[in-house]
């Protein structure tokens, strides 16, 4: 096993890796930058460099600073958390050829699943149902054209090097086409430095399923089952939950075998989530793989009772997974909601500044995972995340009940946060009765003036 670990990351995962790695005697060195100066959590781990100003491109982005403090700091393996170098497969390699183990996939295996368009392709080969669509990268207009005509109308034009809803766009029709697909390209060529595109049917109202899996060095791969991320506003997650409610188990147990195909196909290892969307009538589609631990890892955790960032590490000390699939088994309900330091009356503008009084839930089942506290200031330099409320309880109904309970605790005193909102789904009757899909915030909150189905 590693002797030191050095955390390239900031905030609670930071603290989340700083805490695992506690447990099992790791030593942890921790990188920050001059905006993270003073944050308790540094003082939790074993050594603290600064890497620079507070911009990440000039901090925690920066391979060649993180490098220096891991040679510096003597540590064996780098954990990425997720976000900033997570899924940069030169890093990975760069790690890896300074002898210091990246606990993530390999950069092959990253590069591959980088490529939207190539990962399409592992899909298929894996048996994998992928959205019907180009069956490979769109050239021109006429060629998406002919494509479109075969599946039908609205079509979605989406950046091979794209994801996470970076780089797609929508035509109704044939007439919308050329210019989607002009936009498109010009768009991933500059944000990704590769303009190719693919096109795919749209598909309206889906539920978003994601697979969390695990691979060992050993070729065991296995799945812990899945989260429904649905409720999102412009793919930023607010609520996860695991298991995913209303949710047949065939098509449940369908989607997550799935996933381990597709993993072994890329020769994947280390943690990574299956992502797929799921129509009104159940059926299921792989849209793409991250290749990286996830912000909402913890409601696949209580579920499981497994410790997925001390898994990780494990894996990519060498070891091979303690558990095999039939030991892995769904326990209650589990809801997580990510508490942001944003105004949702004023289109979620961040909400930076001191908190001024923080009060924390707690009591049976309730997990706060955060590096805040009273007196804590919310940078403006990153992502508003402050913490993550994560509920766990027998059934859903009760998770539920938890949760509102929790949230009314709750008490982050001099800025805007994200609970009230929160408060407001969990109440809705729509999200209780799963009639949910990953348009229903922005309908039900954020455009009131237009008619809406609810
Ligand atoms: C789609 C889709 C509908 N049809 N693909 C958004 C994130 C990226 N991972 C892929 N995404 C989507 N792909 C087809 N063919 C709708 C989305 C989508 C979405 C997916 C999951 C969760 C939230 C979403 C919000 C808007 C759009």
């Amino acid at each position: 096993m590693f002797k030191r670990i050095l955390i390239a990351n900031r905030g609670e995962i930071a603290l989340r890796i700083i805490r695992a790695c506690r447990e099992m005697n790791i030593e942890t060195v921790v990188v920050y930058s001059e905006a993270d100066r003073g944050a308790a959590y540094l003082d939790m781990a074993d050594e603290a460099y600064c890497i620079g100003p507070p911009a990440s491109g000039d901090s925690y982005l920066k391979i060649d600073r993180v490098i220096s403090a891991a040679e510096v700091g003597n540590v064996q393996a780098i954990h990425p958390g997720y976000g900033f170098l997570a899924e940069n497969s030169h890093f990975a390699e760069v790690c890896r050829s300074c002898q210091i183990e990246f606990i993530g996939p390999s950069h092959t295996a990253m590069d591959l699943l980088g490529n939207k368009n190539a990962a399409r392709d592992l899909a298929r080969a894996a048996e994998v149902p992928v959205v019907p669509g180009s069956g490979g990268l769109i050239s021109d207009a006429a060629e998406a054209e002919s494509v479109s005509h075969e599946i039908g109308f609205p079509v979605l034009i989406k950046a091979s090097a794209g994801g996470g809803g970076r780089g797609m766009r929508v035509a109704e029709n044939a007439a919308a086409l050329k210019p989607a697909i002009e936009q498109a390209q010009a768009e991933a060529g500059a944000a990704f430095g590769d303009p190719s595109i693919y096109l795919e049917k749209y598909i309206d109202r889906p539920r978003h399923i994601e697979v969390q899996i695990i691979a060992d060095s050993h070729g065991n791969v296995v799945h812990l089952w899945e989260r429904d991320c649905t409720m999102q506003r412009r793919h930023q997650k607010i609520i996860e939950e695991s298991p995913a409610p209303f949710l047949d188990d065939s098509i449940r147990l369908a989607i997550c075998e799935s996933a381990v195909r597709l993993v072994r196909q890329a020769d994947y290892t280390n943690a990574g989530t299956v992502e797929f969307i799921v129509d009104s009538q159940g059926n299921f589609f792989f849209i793409e793989m991250n290749a990286r631990i996830q912000v909402e890892h913890p409601v696949t955790e209580m579920v499981t009772g497994i410790d997925l960032i001390k898994t990780q590490i494990r894996v990519a000390a060498g070891e091979p997974l303690p558990f095999t699939q039939d030991e892995i088994h769904v326990n209650g309900v589990s809801i997580e909601c990510r508490i942001n330091a944003e105004d949702t009356r004023h289109n979620f503008r961040p909400s930076p500044g001191k908190i001024e009084q923080l009060i924390v839930p707690g009591g049976f089942g309730v997990r706060f995972d955060s590096h805040t506290y009273s007196g804590y200031g919310v940078s403006r330099y990153y992502d508003s995340m402050i913490g993550k409320l994560i509920v766990h309880q027998p059934t859903r109904d009760e998770a539920i009940a938890c949760m509102r309970r929790a949230l009314s605790e709750l008490r982050v005193d001099g800025l805007h946060t994200t609970a009230p909102l929160q408060l407001e789904i969990l109440d809705h009757t729509a999200f209780r009765e799963g009639r949910v899909d990953t348009r229903f915030i922005e309908r039900t909150w954020m455009a009131p003036s237009l008619p809406t189905n609810e």
